[in-house]
């Protein structure tokens, strides 16, 4: 059961702040997945072609199979959740290709290094590594391109830093046929798969060098993920696609990152064709939504929802339009849908209420819950429920989004069909007397 509390704040701003109850707090999941992807083996079928898309104002619904079906219990989620994977690679970021075939590197206190061969090819990266304080082995949070995270709170908090250069991965600055970086080396430069999904690979693959290097340094249940900006476009991208992350937080995204691409144009962000030209951000086949995110069969609520139920923590900054905070809200309203039906509402934290107004700050409002969710998710060793905390310069409102309903998801697996009853045996007929 929620409840919503509007509360005033700062002058100036609303607070939607939603809370879920104590009970729902000791259901929440709190454990990231044993592996990159839980859904591997759900066979998905009837994936919607380019040419035959519908166009819908609305958001899809992210609890409607492609089979046209409505989920019914939590455990059907893991094959819906791989059906919007799929859609999300085919039309929005490119595939993000499996684990390759040899992934080798070293963890050391200051240091990882990764090598990676695949089809004949290779090529390897590294990543600095700063310990907090006390004895490991810890947690750990990859700040992605190194602005915009305060790297000291999240140290002191008790997680490593991994500075990851995802740059390294995958460049920016080139055309999108002759794409370079770690992942392009191994893949192509002419790979549809845009840089975002480029990066996760990259943080995947760290991932598999700690999980190998028998995690006496860092742990590999118990990573985290940051970023401003273009690098919070990055982070999101990173956490939706690696179940093991247990902690994602971008910020101040925009465009290509959490907000719902169907507000951007309404909102005024920067145009999808804008964020699509400017990098190869996203794969080659989004080139073709940008004048018509109404026919795209996903959205990014979805994408939210994909990180479900694990720690969610987005931070937004609702002074830059450019940035499409109130469609950034309605993409975190959204997928908040699906934490809530999977009983892990208050693993999702929104949070936008914040004053300073330039792009990548500093911000103090966001210490305590950057610590509380680090705390709670990487850790540990907290509890703090999530919030959805919107600036009212930014408030974007689900229910002009969406023209579904939120199921409640059974906690068993589906049920089954019913059994046909055994045929009833006719009474015996007792013989007439002779
Ligand atoms: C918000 O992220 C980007 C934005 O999409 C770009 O248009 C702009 O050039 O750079 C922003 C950024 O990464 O700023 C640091």
């Amino acid at each position: 059961v929620a409840l919503a509390v509007a509360a005033l704040t700062v002058a100036g701003s609303v607070s939607v702040v939603a809370r879920t109850t104590t009970a729902q707090a000791a259901a929440d999941v709190l454990a990231a997945a044993a592996v990159e992807d839980e859904g591997a083996d759900c066979a998905v079928s009837g994936l919607p072609d380019l040419g035959s898309l519908p166009t819908n104002a609305k958001l899809p619904d992210p609890f409607k199979k492609l089979n046209g079906a409505t989920i019914t219990a939590k455990s059907d989620w893991r094959c819906r959740r791989a059906e919007i994977k799929e859609l999300a690679e085919k039309f929005v970021f490119g595939e993000k290709p499996a684990k390759p075939a040899t992934v080798t590197g070293t963890v050391s206190t200051t240091n990882i290094t990764v090598n990676v061969s695949h089809n004949g090819r290779s090529s390897s990266f590294s990543a600095r590594v700063e310990l907090p304080s006390g004895t490991g082995p810890f947690p750990a949070v990859v700040v992605v391109g190194g602005f915009g995270a305060d790297t000291a709170t999240i140290r002191a908090a008790g997680a490593a830093v991994i500075s990851y250069d995802p740059l390294a991965v995958g460049r920016e600055g080139t055309p999108r046929n002759n794409k370079q970086g770690a992942f392009y080396s191994i893949y192509g430069s002419s790979s549809s798969t845009g840089l975002l999904a480029a990066w996760g690979w990259g943080v995947s693959r760290i991932i598999d060098v700690i999980e190998q290097s028998g995690t006496t340094i860092l742990k590999s249940d118990a990573m985290g993920v940051t970023g401003c900006s273009r690098y919070g476009k990055g982070a999101f991208a990173i956490g939706v696609f690696d179940q093991r992350i247990a902690l994602t937080m971008p910020i101040e995204s925009g465009s290509a990152g959490v907000p719902i691409f169907r507000g951007i144009p309404g909102e005024g962000a920067q145009s999808l064709s804008s964020a699509y030209g400017e990098q190869p951000w996203l794969g080659d086949e989004f080139g073709s939504f940008t004048g018509s995110p109404n026919r795209l069969p996903v959205d990014t609520h979805e994408m939210v929802a994909m990180v479900a139920p694990r720690g969610l923590f987005i931070m937004d900054n609702p002074h830059i339009a450019n940035l499409g905070p109130r469609s950034a809200s309605v993409a975190a309203l959204g997928g908040a849908e699906v934490y809530k039906a999977l009983g892990a509402g208050d693993n999702i934290t929104y949070w936008s209420d914040v004053q300073d107004g330039s792009h990548c700050a500093n911000r103090p409002e966001w210490r305590t819950p950057l610590q509380n969710n680090i705390r709670k998710f990487l850790l540990k060793t907290g509890n703090e429920p999530g919030a959805i905390r919107i600036h009212s310069k930014a408030l974007g409102r689900l229910a002009d989004w969406r023209d579904w309903q939120t199921p409640a998801l059974a906690d068993g697996p589906t049920t089954p069909p019913p059994t046909t009853p055994p045929p009833t045996t006719p009474p015996p007929t007792t013989p007439p007397p002779t």
